[in-house]
This record gives structure tokens, sequence and C-alpha cells, in this order.
């Protein structure tokens, strides 16, 4: 399909088109979502630079640097369907943070508002005040950014998988993966990985940014593809009977019920993590305890060396004494010698007395 022919059918999408009618859908969101960092403002200008084909222009306020900058959930139209959002960055799976990357992805907290991150009740509370500005008519379309410089180690695919597939479980769509960084060396292994993952549609591209928006025939053609095949995937799925309203309450109760577990599961890892630490103070602890102890025992083993080494000295100095006495001295009598020594029998001394 033609540049030209692949915009017709990006630009004249509607709902109402659809086989079964709009079923209450007006718009798509294209819910862009990732690791700080991983070029998802940048994917926003690039998409509004070939869209529009205008001038390049920063619009997302794609950072200059690798850090996490985008702190404001904030919606970009593209066509009069379709709606870029771009959501905050996040750092880990598993923290306080992934209940609201989505409550986010859930389209459960109002756009174009700052997102915060909070604890339990905080983002329960916010999800529940949010309820009246939320559109129940928007259809989500997750996309996943990933830089493919960044490479996937082993560690990294359990916390990806666990992300792609709670997002599929809350928006009922097979995440769309978009590699940024396609130049990287990385970019085949990386493909391997999300495959391996059960991703299904990947796509590797190089954003245009602030330091190279040079156009190219072969981005331009990447992002328009990139397009359509969403596109193409919203029509499969509003092929079936859909109920917005309902969806948006499943994906509440989903959300919310996810929070809480995650509550549990870190509260446990908290206790755990206390439980350890006391444990190693206490190992701690002992070992401080063994260590004084054995020093006392060494220094009552030296005094004690100390007291013998000193008798001895002592001995041997009387020793030395004794054999330097003159010859005539007899000195204490010799115990076998007394035996020779006559003691006058008693009995026969007190007879001859009387
Ligand atoms: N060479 C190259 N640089 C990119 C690409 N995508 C993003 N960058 C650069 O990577 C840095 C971060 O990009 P952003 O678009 O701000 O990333 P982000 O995901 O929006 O970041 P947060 O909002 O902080 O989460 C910027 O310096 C971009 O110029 C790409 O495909 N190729
Ligand atoms: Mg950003």
């Amino acid at each position: 399909m033609s540049n030209a022919e692949l915009r017709d059918r990006i630009g004249s999408f509607s709902f109402q088109k659809c086989r079964r009618g709009s079923q209450g859908f007006s718009r798509v969101l294209l819910q862009l979502f990732g690791f700080l960092g991983h070029g998802k403002s940048s994917f926003i200008n690039t998409c509004k630079y070939v869209w529009e084909d205008m001038g390049f222009s920063n619009i997302a306020q794609a950072s200059d640097d690798d850090e996490g900058h985008t702190m404001v959930r904030i919606t970009y139209p593209l066509t009069r369907t379709i709606t870029l959002v771009d959501n905050r960055g996040f750092c880990k799976m598993g923290s306080y943070e992934t209940g609201e990357i989505f409550a986010q992805l859930g389209n459960l907290l109002p756009l174009d508002t700052p997102v915060e991150w909070n604890e339990g009740f905080g983002l329960a509370n916010r999800i529940v005040e949010a309820e009246n500005l939320v559109k129940v008519s928007d259809f989500i379309v997750p996309i996943f950014l990933y830089s493919a410089k960044k490479g996937i180690c082993a560690e990294d695919e359990d916390e990806l998988l666990e992300l792609i597939v709670t997002a599929r479980d809350l928006t009922g769509v097979y995440p769309i993966v978009v590699l940024t960084n396609k130049s990287s060396e990385k970019t085949t292994d990386v493909t391997r990985k999300f495959k391996n993952l059960g991703v299904e549609r990947i796509f590797a591209l190089e954003n245009y940014t602030l330091e190279d928006h040079r156009k190219s025939a072969s981005k331009h053609q990447e992002v328009l593809r990139f397009l359509y095949e969403v596109i193409k995937d919203v029509e499969f799925q509003v092929s079936q009977p859909r109920n917005p309203e309902e969806e948006m309450t499943e994906r509440k109760t989903f959300v919310l019920r996810y929070i809480h577990h995650n509550d549990l599961k870190i509260q446990f890892q908290r206790k755990e993590i206390k439980a350890l630490k006391e444990q190693s103070l206490l190992k701690e602890k002992l070992k401080q305890q063994k260590e004084k102890y054995e020093q006392i025992f060494q220094e009552d083993k030296r005094k004690v060396e100390e007291e013998i080494r000193k008798l001895e000295e002592e001995f041997e100095a009387q020793k030395l004494h004794r054999q330097a006495r003159p010859s005539n001295y007899i000195g204490r009598p010799n115990p076998a010698n007394l035996q020779s020594i006559k003691i006058p029998n008693q009995k026969k001394r007190r007879a001859r007395l009387f």
C-alpha cells in the first residue's frame, strides 16, 4: 500500500463506519506506556511530524537526556478519531507506581493532569473521584514503548511478561510493542525476546529527535504502517459486540483489585525485609558478643600464662639460689635418709623412767 493510501485509510477511520456501528465508542486512545526515557514523548513527536507533514516540533517535550521527564498525562490528537496519550514513565514493576500505571492505562484517571504516585487508598480514592471525568467512549489501545538499545537481560523478562500480560488482561487488547532506537545492534535480540514473550505485533523504528529530524521515506512509512495496523486491529476488535460502559466497570474492578493485591504484596515484602534486617542485626549482635567473650578469654589466658611464667621464674630463681649455698649447708633432710636416723622408742623411754 502506498503512503497516500495508508494516509487515506488512517485519516478516514471512524467507529460509525465499522460493521456494527460505533457501539458507543468515539475515540481511539493510543496509550503509550513504558519505562523512563525509552522514547514515548519522542514517538509522539514522530507521529505528529509524519502525520501533519509540517516542520519538526518537540510538541511532547521529549527530553534531551535519558532521564524521567513527562509528569503529566497529556493527550495529542492526531486524526479526528485517533489520539495519542503520553503517560508518565516508570522505573520498576511491583512498586506502588505499578497500580498507577494500570490506572493510567485503563483510562481511569483524568487526562491532561499531573500524575502522582500514590500508595494504596490514595490511588483508589482518585479513581473513584475521577469517575465523572473519564470518557467511557474511549477505545484503548496499549502501546508499549521500549528502547532496543537498552537490551533485555534474563532478569527483565519476568517483569516484562507481567507488564504485558496485565496490560492485555486490563484492556482486552494485546499491547503493540514499539521498539525505539532501531539502529541499535540489540534490536534483533530484543525483537526475538518480545516474540518469545508472546507479543505478536512489534514495530521497530528510529524516532525523529531534536538532534536528527531529517525526513526519511522509510521512517515515514514505518509510522504510517504502524498507525494503519492499529486501525485494522481496532476494526477487528469492534467487529465483536462491545459495551464501553461495562468494559470501563471491568477495568475499574480489575485495577482496584490489582492495587489491593499489590498493596498486600508490598506490605508482605516490607515485613519480610524488616524480619531479614532484624535477623541480620541479631546475627551481628551475636557476632559482636562472641568477639567480646573471645577477647575476655584471651585476656584472662594471657594473665594466667603471665602468672605461671612469673612463678616458674621465681622457682628457677629459688633453685639457683639454693644451688649457690655454701657446701657445709646440710639443707633440708632427705626423707630417704631420715629412715637411718634413730628415733628413741617412746615406750621404752617411758618404762625406763618408771
Ligand atoms: N537516537 C534515538 N534517540 C531517541 C529515540 N527515541 C528517543 N530518543 C532519545 O531518548 C531520550 C529520551 O526520549 P523521551 O522521548 O523523552 O523519552 P520518554 O519515554 O518520553 O521519557 P520520560 O517521559 O522521561 O519517561 C531523548 O534524548 C530522545 O532524543 C530513537 O529512536 N533514536
Ligand atoms: Mg516523556
